[in-house]
């Protein structure tokens, strides 16, 4: 297939209209929903994304986004999955606050006393975000003293990742839920999840069905895992050090966005005067861990590492290639990935976008989830790692993919990656705040 011609000038224009109109409509007052429907609270990675979008139509607005998050962060340095809206009804989100039970539970690992969070932690894009949402209006982040407030919060976040989270002992982050990764069913975490017993169907009510198609969702027995290992975590009131953990995993998308994230802390503490040498020591050294413990030479792609086991698990998935997002990684890892984005586990040639899951891969599934659909995050950020290593026209394909895409679906969450239908839900925030990002990136200049 030809590759898709850019949107015209007019066609453009509607696009990003619709886009800010997405995200004005998303908008709480302080901070802004994934979706008003599936999604009603902050979740943490999502602001991230929608941040990167909002500081196009205002920087001030991109700054409250992340700075709302901030305020649910706990003093143990993790900024959690979800801060709730207490305005909402407890029934309008499972697992709710009163399932997790932060300020109650969650007070000795330091959680705060308001607002009511989850317990576990999403891929940490944050600082990334915080350091374009400054560069969108300098001026503005600096009378407003933005970066001065963010930068210590996000150097603990850090820290808490890479020192209670580092469980395989090597230096890397593990997350512990399959919520954690933000790729939530993907076929990457079925082995692990074999061994969880799952909760009692009764015992909980999902929520997301009353607003999504059951066969876009995960399945119960799915969502029967999550609950379980949740509250395992909530029982050990979510201290590192004595919780038990049934699923630990290393996720090269994780620490992938941990490395990009701690080389924009380079970049903060530098403007900030300080010295951001210790930031691209420590990146440096996490992207040798990255190859050494995740790369996969044979499959030619990046692969989760399944704690229990120690081993490699036996799957392709867009987390093994969002690692191209990491500057400094050999160059002919790079050309692996290029390699595997235009071979048979990912080509999707008639959208351009990427599947999140091994196109001839056994569970494979066009409309479930994180077992196959394109997402727009994961295309968005494949796109800034093929433009990071001079992969341009690979690049500008992607981007044009992401925009036609995003247009036809009415910023859907997620699409089939062949025929491009909309699944899940729609007027979803992410997809339409990179939407705004990608299109004010020139493409011919190089990444900021
Ligand atoms: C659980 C909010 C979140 C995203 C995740 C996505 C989905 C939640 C859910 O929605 O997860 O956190 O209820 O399915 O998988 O990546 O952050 O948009």
């Amino acid at each position: 297939m030809l590759d898709r011609p850019a949107p015209t000038a007019a066609a453009a224009l509607t696009l990003r209209r619709g886009a800010a109109r997405v995200l004005i409509d998303n908008w709480t007052g302080s901070s802004t929903v994934p979706s008003r429907t599936l999604y009603p609270h902050q979740w943490s990675w999502d602001s991230a994304f929608i941040a990167i979008g909002l500081r196009h139509l205002s920087a001030r607005r991109a700054q409250r986004e992340l700075e709302s998050l901030l305020a649910g962060q706990w003093a143990d340095g993790r900024i959690p999955h979800i801060v709730f809206n207490p305005a909402l009804p407890p029934d309008a989100y499972f697992p709710s606050p009163d399932f997790w039970q932060s300020s109650s539970t969650g007070r000795a690992a330091g959680a705060p006393p308001s607002p009511e969070t989850s317990g576990i932690v999403q891929p940490p894009v944050h600082a990334l975000a915080a350091w374009l949402v400054h560069r969108a209006d300098p001026a503005e982040s600096r009378r407003r003293g933005f970066l001065t407030r963010v930068y210590p919060r996000l150097v603990a976040w850090h820290d808490y990742l890479l020192t209670r989270r580092d469980l395989g002992g090597a230096g890397l982050a593990a997350v512990v839920h399959p919520w954690e990764p933000g790729m939530d069913n993907s076929p990457c975490w079925d082995r692990a999840l074999q061994r969880v017993e799952p909760a009692a169907p009764d015992a909980f009510h999902r929520a997301d069905l009353n607003h999504g198609n059951p066969a876009d969702r995960p399945t119960d027995l799915d969502y029967g895992r999550y609950v379980r290992l949740a509250a395992d975590y909530r029982e050990a009131h979510y201290d590192d050090r004595v919780a038990r953990h049934r699923f630990a995993v290393e996720d090269p998308c994780f620490n992938a966005l941990l490395i990009v994230s701690e080389l924009a802390l380079a970049d903060m503490a530098r403007d900030l005067g300080r010295d951001g040498a210790p930031h691209r020591t420590r990146a440096d050294e996490l992207t040798g861990r990255l190859v050494s413990r995740l790369w996969d030479d044979t499959a030619g792609l990046f692969r989760v590492r399944d704690l229990a086991t120690d081993t490699l698990v036996d799957e392709r998935s867009v987390t093994g290639l969002v690692p191209l997002v990491v500057p400094h990684l050999p160059d002919d890892l790079v050309k692996r990935l290029r390699e595997a984005l235009d071979g048979p586990h990912f080509k999707a040639a008639s959208t351009w976008l990427v599947p999140s899951y091994d196109l001839t891969g056994h569970a494979f599934d066009p409309q479930r989830y994180w077992r196959g659909p394109a997402w727009f995050n994961t295309a968005w950020l494949i796109q800034r790692g093929l433009r990071t290593h001079g992969l341009g026209t690979d690049a500008e394909r992607l981007r044009q993919g992401f925009l036609a895409e995003a247009a036809r679906s009415e910023f859907a969450e997620y699409v089939d990656p062949a025929t491009g239908a909309a699944r899940g839900a729609r007027r979803f925030s992410w997809t339409a705040a990179l939407t705004l990002d990608l299109l004010r990136s020139d493409p011919e200049e190089s990444t900021p």
